[in-house]
């Protein structure tokens, strides 16, 4: 498949194929809504959120036994308030009511440890050195996965942003406007970032990508750790404040300091660098949270451990008053996607912007296919003391 043959005719026997299994997901909007923004070209900010949905974050006062593993930073627990309000209102908020991370409810997480940064293209070529570990992108796609599918079309890749030349809409009817942007690459790994005349040369210290979720875990599992709840994630990117918007506060550039790695310019054609990177940046090149982490938003989308469903929010908070220690529901549903077994990601990444999926506001959700993987996932870990 080529991705000029995808903007010209849609989605292709072969993206219906393959991108089943691997396709980005993307979050949907009424037409109208999205005609009056591309006409404006961003959204009018409305009112500024009250944030009286939110709560105190009561961090616990337990010490961790034992030494701090390298690398990792001590997250206390507690109790506090997840998900985030309509972010429309809020400066650089996006156009996406994100219903899924309301109502806003009361959470308890036990303390634990987590990598201070994205996990990087070193750390994982050890794992794969020491492992002999094949990721699913560098796999051919099984016949048996694709019935009907040509065995030409059954080759090894993954996912690439491919800006289109021209300015594009960003939504539109058919509900899959995302494919005038990215391309499934074949060769394209976590090794061959772009496709197969790319290389990690130089990028040692970048976050690793293209990493589905059984790549994550099986990192994890060799690591002595595992993948953070959807519960610890968020507790940890807001670092001890109560409903900010972001992992530093509520201003979006302190100062005028950029504070995260994110997009600048009209997505997906233009992009301005202004943060100082055009794509991924190695890790904790923006300031740290209070917990010491780095990247929480924006770089890379981060794998959480539990399962994506829409109304995970809504049931928690009707089964009371607060949530310990959630792991997620049982099983996964997209409304969306139906079919398509998904696990929840967090904190953008460099294509998140106001104008499209401004998921870098910290208590909003993502979500991905578990075996695809694309040039803007990644993962970080946690260990239980
Ligand atoms: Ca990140």
């Amino acid at each position: 498949m080529k991705a000029s043959d995808t903007r010209r005719h849609g989605r292709s026997p072969l993206a219906t194929a393959i991108g089943n299994r691997r396709w980005l997901v993307i979050w949907l909007l009424p037409a109208a809504l999205a005609a009056a923004i591309w006409a404006a070209g961003r959204p009018t900010p409305g009112p500024a959120p009250t944030g009286s949905v939110f709560g105190r974050t009561q961090p616990a006062s337990r010490k961790p036994s034992g030494e701090k593993p390298p690398g990792m930073a001590w997250i206390p627990g507690g109790e506090f308030s997840m998900g985030c309000a309509d972010p429309r209102g809020m400066p650089f908020g996006g156009s996406d009511a994100m219903n899924d991370a309301r109502p806003v409810h009361r959470v308890r997480v036990d303390g634990f440890w987590m990598d201070v940064h994205e996990v990087t293209n070193d750390e994982f070529a050890a794992f794969v050195d020491a492992t002999g570990y094949v990721t699913v992108a560098e796999r051919p796609p099984r016949a048996e996965d694709f019935p009907g599918a040509p065995p030409e079309n059954l080759v090894a890749g993954s996912i690439v942003f491919t800006p289109p030349p021209t300015a594009v809409p960003l939504r539109d009817a058919t509900g899959q406007a995302h494919l005038r942007w990215w391309a499934y690459v074949p060769g394209a790994s976590w090794r061959h970032p772009t496709g197969p005349g790319s290389d990690l040369v130089g990028r040692g210290s970048e976050p690793v990508v293209h990493v589905a979720y059984a790549d994550a875990e099986a990192y994890a599992s060799w690591a002595g750790k595992r993948l953070p709840t959807e519960g610890e994630w968020e507790f940890a990117a807001r670092g001890g404040l109560a409903g900010a918007t972001y992992p530093w506060g509520n201003e979006f550039m302190p100062q005028g300091t950029w504070m995260a790695n994110t997009w600048q310019g009209a997505f997906p054609g233009e992009n301005t660098a202004a943060d100082g990177f055009a794509g991924i940046a190695p890790v904790g090149r923006y300031p740290a949270n209070a917990y010491g982490l780095r990247d929480m938003s924006g770089n890379v989308w981060e794998w959480c451990s539990d399962w994506y469903r829409p109304d995970t929010y809504a049931r928690d908070a009707a089964a009371g008053a607060v949530t310990i220690n959630p792991r997620g529901p049982d099983d996964s549903f997209d409304p969306a996607e139906p079919g398509q077994p998904k696990r929840v990601q967090r904190g953008g990444s460099y294509l998140c912007s106001e104008q499209y999926c401004a998921r870098y506001i910290v208590g909003t959700r993502g979500k991905g296919e578990i075996s695809s993987a694309t040039n803007h996932i990644g993962f970080r870990c946690v260990k239980s003391p």
